[in-house]
């Protein structure tokens, strides 16, 4: 059914443009799984474990943890991920034409492999400067990242040195 969507994505870390997706994700649909998809061929900057935990951490302290659930998928195909747990539907978070170019092939490709169908939510002016890359290099170079994050990221980010990255 198409009552059940799949949230996907790195979260390395999770920003305030990504929990706003998920929120907006989780008022469209009953039941909303976001996915920290891990590529293992990218080291990334937080461990997996860590984006899971900051993940729940962040979705819980923003109020809306009843109808997410946090998981992690690091083989095979996003769709047979959806297929597994009923999703119909993936949601995006699209910031500018940028993201469009990068998202179109992987929604034409994932609609003919399984008949899943991407939604794409316009990002809220407001977060959209803002990616997990900008912030791993402002956290990274010593800078105030909280205006960009969920509590949980910038509590732990402040707590680590600029060389843990
Ligand atoms: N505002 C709104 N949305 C945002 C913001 C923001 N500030 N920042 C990020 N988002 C959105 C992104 O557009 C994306 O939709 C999502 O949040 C996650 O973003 P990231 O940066 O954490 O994750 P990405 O872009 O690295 O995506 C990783 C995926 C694994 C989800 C992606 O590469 C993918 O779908 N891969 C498919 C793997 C597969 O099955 N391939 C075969 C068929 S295509």
């Amino acid at each position: 059914s198409n009552r059940i969507a799949v949230v996907p994505g790195s979260f390395d870390p999770p920003t305030l443009g990504h929990l706003d997706i998920i929120r907006r994700a989780a008022a469209l649909y009953d039941e909303i799984h976001v996915l920290v998809v891990h590529n293992p061929d990218k080291e990334g900057m937080l461990p997996l474990p860590l984006r899971l935990q900051l993940l729940e951490q962040s979705i819980a302290e923003a109020g809306f943890s009843g109808k997410v659930t946090v998981g992690s998928w690091s083989v095979g195909l996003l769709v047979d991920y959806a297929q597994e747990v009923g999703a119909g539907v993936l949601v995006k978070g699209i910031r500018g034409q940028q993201d469009v170019s990068y998202e179109t092939p992987m929604a034409v490709v994932n609609n003919h492999l399984a008949g899943i169908e991407t939604v794409f939510l316009l990002a809220d002016p407001a977060n959209s400067v803002v990616s997990s890359s900008l912030v791993r290099q402002v956290a990274g170079l010593g800078g105030d990242v909280s205006p960009y994050v969920p509590s949980a990221v910038a509590r732990y980010l402040a707590q680590s040195t600029p060389s843990d990255f």
